[in-house]
């Protein structure tokens, strides 16, 4: 077993973390950090539970540290569910001796940061040996993208393989747990939608084009398309939806796009690791699907399921659909957990 951390454990991406890693047969926690008023105290007593699992009992008794690399002793793998303004701060600390495998956004565009999404962009884990050598670190940072960014390069992936797509249109839906809401709190968006949402539209557009080019010697082309987000935050728990159109260059058959889309299969399905969803994209013919209730949890959160795939008769050679991805699964925890996975299998 390899021995891991979670910094940043009682938020609810870190609660999303220890419930995926509970059990897990590869990692095993051994440290959980929090900040300075958790410290010191059992995990049970520092954090409000906000899953509708139960908390695990493995951690119910581990002593939450402060996050601080003095302070997490000898593990391997730290997974980092820290904010971005904290993670900017620490993680290069914590990079000097561990591996952190970080769902926060702050590295995530550094030139010799591996932004990583298996199924798409495995061959970005080349820039490790470019980062330590750089930074003269032992351990290394990886990350993965912003959640709504996971879901919407997962099915353009195979798109962006077969095809020249000239222009990617998105529009969100987004769920409360996404801004770290829940239970009493996210009910204050009810009857309403908040149409922005900070950064978000950017880290897609930037995020997508990065983790679609191409890495060349020690730094990466973005892909050339012309991507435009519109973000929204909705009344739902957990799930994002997005309505997405493409233009492509050339013409195509729709039933071409489903199949592509359908069969699309990456290194964590060929390496069967242990995250890996059988499809990490599941096309529904049904009029009134995916919806985030009945979609999200497809293969325990880590595939994301299309519907309403269809052509857009408005504009030439152009197709359109809605997807539905976990936000804080294989849009955040068990995104980074697929990529530690993938480290362990092959680097470690
Ligand atoms: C949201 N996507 O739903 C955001 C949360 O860059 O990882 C995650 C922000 C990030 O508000």
């Amino acid at each position: 077993m390899v021995d891991v951390g979670v910094l940043g454990a009682t938020g609810m991406v870190g609660q999303r973390f220890i419930e995926l890693l509970d059990k897990h047969p590869e990692f095993e926690i051994k440290v959980l950090t929090a900040s300075p008023r958790s410290e010191g105290k059992r995990y049970e007593e520092a954090a409000k539970w906000y899953l509708q699992s139960k908390m695990p009992e493995s951690v119910k008794d581990i002593k939450v540290v402060g996050t601080d690399p003095s302070k997490v002793g000898d593990v391997d793998i730290l997974f980092s569910a820290l904010p971005a303004d904290i993670a900017a701060k620490v993680e290069p600390k914590f990079a000097e001796k561990y591996v952190v495998a970080s769902n926060a956004s702050a590295m995530r565009m550094e030139p010799d940061v591996p932004l990583v999404i298996p199924e798409v962009n495995p061959d970005f884990l080349d820039l490790i040996e470019v980062q330590q050598k750089k930074r003269g670190w032992d351990g290394f940072i990886v990350t993965n993208p912003n959640c709504t960014t996971i879901a919407l390069t997962l099915t353009l992936k195979p798109i962006h393989d077969q095809y020249t797509i000239n222009r990617v249109y998105v529009a969100t839906m987004q769920a409360v747990s996404g801004a770290g809401y829940n239970g009493v709190p996210s009910m204050a968006i009810i009857d309403n939608i908040i149409p922005y949402i900070g950064g978000e539209e950017e880290k897609i557009e930037t995020e997508t084009l990065h983790l679609l080019g191409e890495l060349e010697e020690d730094k990466v082309i973005p892909a050339q398309f012309g991507i435009s987000a519109s973000c929204h935050r909705v009344p739902v728990l957990d799930g994002h939806t997005e309505a997405v159109f493409i233009e492509l260059e050339e013409d195509f058959e729709i039933n071409d796009i489903k199949r592509i889309m359908d069969e699309f299969q990456g290194i964590p399905q060929k390496l069967e690791l242990p995250s890996a969803p059988e499809k990490p994209i599941i096309v529904r013919e049904d009029e009134d699907r995916p919806q985030p209730r009945m979609d999200r949890d497809e293969s325990n959160g880590m595939a994301v399921t299309v519907g309403r795939l269809r052509r857009d008769a408005a504009f030439e050679n152009s197709l359109r659909y809605v997807l539905v991805g976990h936000n804080t699964i294989r849009g955040a925890a068990g995104a980074s957990i697929l990529n530690a996975e993938l480290i362990n299998e092959i680097i470690f």
